[in-house]
């Protein structure tokens, strides 16, 4: 057991009554239709029957059933049969849209999986199943979902000499030597992995789009970029690509990439179109512009609406959609300068912009207004756009959270996001409600996250990990599960329905975010990492660089002031009730305290301590506790399978030692600036 199967290993269900009274309604099964995604779906049920309950389901005629066979699931679109006319009596299949779906148990022991489109089915499927793993019953199930979210993507960073930009498990399972892997196999095994948590769209390349990555909307490329697409259509996802915002220069032998050049549109309308010819349900176009480098209309004097719509256009008569992200800031800033703050910069950016942009750009926005740091304050820009298309994008490859190598369960601090109040529109503004489009009644709108999954056996290096791609996805469909439903959910999937491993897991999952944070850079200061590979602490790493990554620490005091009264004016870009919060020093949340206020080390926090005995105790416990975390799973040594105890039990080993370093190199830090002792006593060098 590498952990190839993820979630998706279907073991054999051991609980024999459990196991018989499954096998009562799963006798047999009848697929009423034949699309590619109903036959995936087919395939899938009753692989995941015959594994887990010993028996192959006979496979049904629907005549059979007609005459009036029981304990069979019965799977189709809704309208393609007789057979599921009666469940109209029970949903509205009009209100389920393109993927939402329903799961109806009747009396006579037939199980109904059906949505209005194929897609639904393949997610009702999918579903089921998951019932059947996590041992729930399946007697009276009625069972009605709809996705909150339109857009739930996954980016990939994947360069095409097969590395991967924050890729922390192993290379990249498209591309390798700059071209496609010829053996496809892997990304079918991906895209049912993904169809199973109902992600539905993918782009397969970074976002840094380098010159031979450029090369893939041309001809060369587009055969092979045409044949994954198909893999990922039988799973109901379709594909996306990073674009150069100057591929008209790189590839296409102009002199200019200004968006409103006529040779430019046309250009990009024929490479549009070209790429239809390939993939008629192509997705449309990722651009990370004029940010780190990378080219984009500001050379030209044009804003950001002229260049996303410049591409828009080109796309739009196939029903492609522009994706264009807002991580854009000036990275060779001037460290000496207070007054400009990086944190600022999306939102100075694009606010100007609400409204300019076309019907089929979305924004995609980062969860924070740096870069996926431990702990950040939600960009602004939520709850500010009101009349633009918006992503909300997280980050799963732990970048700056442990690199895979540390365990740290993310959904708490996406949860944290998505429940977030703007107060846009008053009480309950909240990113879920904004991201989806709800909130401002756009017509799209979704999450994005950057994979972190690579060529490693178990996909995703750390095989904890693999609870951050199925809790992303699970969240992406409905934000308002929660991180213990979820992280239980992922446990019986990935390990079966012991109640002990279930128990120690899950104490694992919920507390490493805490844990990670503790031992890491204190109070949302962020940044006290390695530059350039982000692994490990770092003082000052980055403070005197022109990142705009600073934490301002001398002998007095620490953080950056972003008040609007004497700092950066940042916290005045929320709405009235947030810029309150936080420009306050009595309100703002510790958590975030040294992200807005710069504070003596004796400031004394809302915990009743002060900042400097804070860190020192965060610093000493989160290493504790990361050590504990070891002791933890060492006590599920003979419960769960020797290879996969092996893998989580190095890195868990690796994370105590290095935690150690990270306490001892952050907490002499300030120990040194600051010349105030531990109250404790503890030895600090
Ligand atoms: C940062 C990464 C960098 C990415 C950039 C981005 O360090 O590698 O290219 O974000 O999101 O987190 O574009």
């Amino acid at each position: 057991e590498s952990g190839y199967d993820c979630w998706l290993e279907y073991r054999h269900i051991e609980n024999a009554s459990l196991r018989e009274n499954y096998l009562k309604r799963c006798a047999s099964l009848a697929i009423i239709g034949g699309s590619p995604l109903l036959r995936t779906a087919g395939r899938e049920l009753a692989h995941a029957i015959s594994s887990m309950l010993g028996e192959n389901p006979k496979d049904e005629a629907v005549t059979l059933i007609d005459a009036g066979a029981k304990g069979t699931i019965i799977v189709g679109t809704y309208g393609s049969s007789r057979l599921l006319e009666p469940l109209a009596d029970v949903y509205r299949f009009d209100e389920l849209g393109e993927e939402g779906y329903i799961i109806h148990a009747s009396e006579d022991d037939c199980i109904y999986l059906s949505a209005a489109s194929d897609k639904g089915v393949l997610y009702a499927v999918f579903h089921f199943i998951r019932l059947l793993q996590t041992g729930q019953s399946i007697e009276s199930l009625r069972i009605c979902e709809v996705p909150r979210n339109g857009l739930r993507m996954i980016n990939h960073w994947d360069n095409m000499d097969g590395s991967i930009e924050r890729g922390y498990a192993g290379k990249s399972i498209f591309f390798k030597d700059g071209r496609f892997i010829p053996d496809m196999s892997r990304i079918r095994d991906y895209a049912r992995l993904l169809a199973s948590v109902a992600i539905n769209a993918v782009t397969i390349n970074n976002v840094n789009v380098h010159r031979q990555e450029s090369r893939l909307i041309t001809d060369e490329f587009l055969p092979d970029v045409a044949k994954a697409a198909a893999i990922f259509r039988d799973y109901g996802i379709r594909l996306y690509l990073s674009v150069n915002f100057a591929s008209t220069i790189e590839i296409g032998g102009l002199n200019t990439a200004d968006p409103l050049d006529p040779d430019v549109t046309a250009w990009w309308k024929e490479a549009a179109a070209n790429i239809y010819r390939y993939i008629p349900d192509f997705g449309g176009f990722l651009v990370k512009a004029d940010s780190e480098f990378r080219p984009g209309p500001f050379t030209y004097g044009r804003n950001h609406a002229d260049g996303a719509n410049m591409l828009a256009d080109a796309v739009a008569p196939f029903g492609g959609a522009v994706i264009w992200r807002c991580f854009v800031y000036n990275c060779l800033q001037d460290w000496r300068d207070r007054k400009t703050d990086r944190a600022r910069a999306a939102y100075d950016h694009f606010m100007p912009l609400d409204g300019l942009f076309r019907d089929n750009v979305m924004l995609q926005i980062k969860n924070g207004p740096m870069d996926f740091q431990v702990r950040e304050p939600v960009s602004p820009l939520f709850g500010g756009l009101t009349q633009t298309n918006q992503l909300l994008e997280l980050q799963i490859t732990q970048e700056y959270t442990g690199q895979q190598r540390h365990l740290c369960y993310l959904v708490p601090q996406w949860k944290e996001v998505f429940d977030f109040d703007t107060y846009a529109r008053g009480e309950r503004s909240t990113i879920a409600e904004v991201a989806s489009g709800r909130l401002f009644g756009r017509e799209s709108g979704g999450i994005a996250a950057v994979s972190n999954i690579g060529d490693d056996r178990n996909w995703t290096g750390h095989v904890l990990a693999q609870a951050n791609w199925h809790g992303y996805a699970r969240l992406a469909w409905d934000p308002g599960l929660s991180a213990e439903q979820l992280a239980s959910e992922w446990i019986r999937m990935t390990f079966g329905l012991a109640a002990e491993p279930e128990r120690v897991v899950k104490d694992m999952l919920l507390s490493s975010y805490d844990i990670y944070e503790a031992y890491t850079a204190p109070l949302g200061v962020g940044w006290m990492v390695n530059p350039n590979h982000h692994y490990g602490p770092n003082v000052d790493g980055y403070e005197y660089s022109k990142w705009g990554t600073y934490h301002y620490a001398d002998c007095h005091g620490m953080g950056v002031d972003r008040t609007v009264r004497s700092g950066t004016g940042y916290a005045g870009q929320y709405h009235g009730p947030v810029v309150e919060r936080y420009e306050s020093l009595a309100d703002c949340p510790d958590e975030l305290l040294l992200f807005f206020h710069h504070v003596p080390y004796a400031h004394v926090l809302k915990s009743g301590k002060t900042v400097i005995q804070h860190i020192y105790d965060a610093h000493f416990g989160g290493a504790d506790r990361a050590a504990e975390l070891v002791a933890k799973w060492d006590s599920l040594a003979s419960r769960i399978d020797a290879d996969r105890f092996g893998q989580v039990r190095e890195r868990l080993v690796h994370q105590a030692e290095h935690a150690c370093e990270w306490r001892d190199m952050i907490n002499t830090y300030f120990y040194r600036k600051s010349g105030i002792a531990d109250e404790q006593g503890r030895v600090i060098y």
